[in-house]
């Protein structure tokens, strides 16, 4: 793990309670799927929560997150309410999408969050949109957009990072290489498996990071993200990481077996971020084992109480189908009653 100055070490404090929260949340979420109370798609974070608790938490009042479907965690980092992200995925109304979204769409605009994307490739056309409204107002803010190694073969991938680099815009592209898409392996993907070469070749400015370190994580995002705030130019982190999950909640032990091996998920696991960051952080005396028992009780509370709330809360009404469908007129000639 890149070593670390003593005044990080009390933010590295929160960014391990961060983590921690993230892999608790996560691992509830598999139980209600289990429990059948999740419909739809689960897909887990675990294994790649540096990503997040190493970036969100630098960003200030006025930048933006997009997502993909592997969206809880980013959703948890940019302050959306525990209580609103489990009872989405528990499809109720009181969910930050109105329970229509479930787990892939969370969403939470007040708080920069613009949501996740099923579409594999989905949030980076977007984000361009965002990076050229952002500098068409004349604002210092930036736009973080994060998505996985198998978007990095989509068209309309390409077209977005060209668009970016040509016209300098203030977004910090995240790619998540946890080395998979589904299935199937980079190398198996494509013919030019190095990532950075992919992006500098539209001109963008790109580094590759161990996603494993969050110390790391930070700093390259520091970086980037002065970067893109100062001079505008699009930054590029390859973010070398690892799913200790299945894809989804579908490819269990069994079906993994087809496509990696017990060593390989082995390896990665003995290179936990959350194992590597509390030894760090016991090593420097600020989280002793009572500490972190204290820590696992707060979060434990917090996501008992977001089910109890996400139970406790209606689904939405049959009229809910026909919001948020098509904006204006459009919509209230759709609605019910109204010919
Ligand atoms: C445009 C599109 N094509 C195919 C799919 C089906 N699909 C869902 S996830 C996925 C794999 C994407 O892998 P990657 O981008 O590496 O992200 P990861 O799941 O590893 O986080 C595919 C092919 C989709 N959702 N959207
Ligand atoms: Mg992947």
């Amino acid at each position: 793990m890149a070593a670390t100055k003593a005044q990080d070490k009390a933010e590295l404090l929160a960014t391990y309670r961060l983590m921690l929260r993230m892999r608790r949340f996560e691992e509830s979420l598999y139980r209600k799927y289990r429990e059948g109370k999740i419909g739809g798609y689960l897909h887990r974070y675990d294994g790649q929560e540096a990503l997040v608790a190493g970036v969100i938490p630098q960003l200030v009042k006025g930048d933006y997150v997009l997502s993909t479907y592997r969206d809880h965690a980013h959703a948890l980092a940019c302050g959306t309410e525990p209580r609103a992200i489990m009872a989405e995925l528990l499809g109720r109304s009181t969910g930050c999408a109105g329970g229509k979204g479930g787990s892939m769409h969370l969403i939470d605009p007040a708080r920069g969050f613009l949501g996740g994307d099923g579409i594999v490739g989905g949030p980076v056309p977007i984000a361009v949109g965002v990076g050229f409204a952002i500098k068409y107002r004349g604002d210092r803010n930036v736009c973080v957009c994060y998505f996985g190694d198998g978007a990095m073969n989509q068209g309309g991938v390409h077209e977005a990072l060209n668009m970016a680099g040509l016209s300098k815009l203030p977004i910090v592209f995240i790619l998540e290489n946890n080395g998979y898409a589904m299935g199937t392996a980079v190398d198996r993907s494509t013919g030019q498996p190095d990532m950075l070469l992919k992006a500098q070749a539209h001109g963008i400015d790109a580094e590759r990071v161990d996603g494993m370190d969050v110390v790391a994580v930070r700093e390259a995002a520091a970086r980037a993200i002065e970067a893109a705030r100062e001079t505008s130019r699009p930054q590029f982190l390859e973010m070398r990481c690892y799913r200790f999950v299945g894809h989804g909640v579908a490819d269990n032990a069994q079906q993994q077996r087809f496509y990696r091996t017990e060593e390989e998920i082995a390896e990665w696991k003995a290179r936990d971020p959350l194992v590597k960051l509390r030894e760090l952080l016991a090593t420097a005396g600020r989280l002793t084992d009572a500490d972190h028992e204290a820590m696992e009780t707060e979060i434990r509370a917090e996501i008992e109480d977001a089910i109890k709330f996400a139970e406790n809360s209606p689904p939405p009404p049959p009229e809910a189908l026909y919001e948020h469908v098509y904006a204006g007129a459009l919509a209230d000639g759709l609605k019910p009653g109204r010919g």
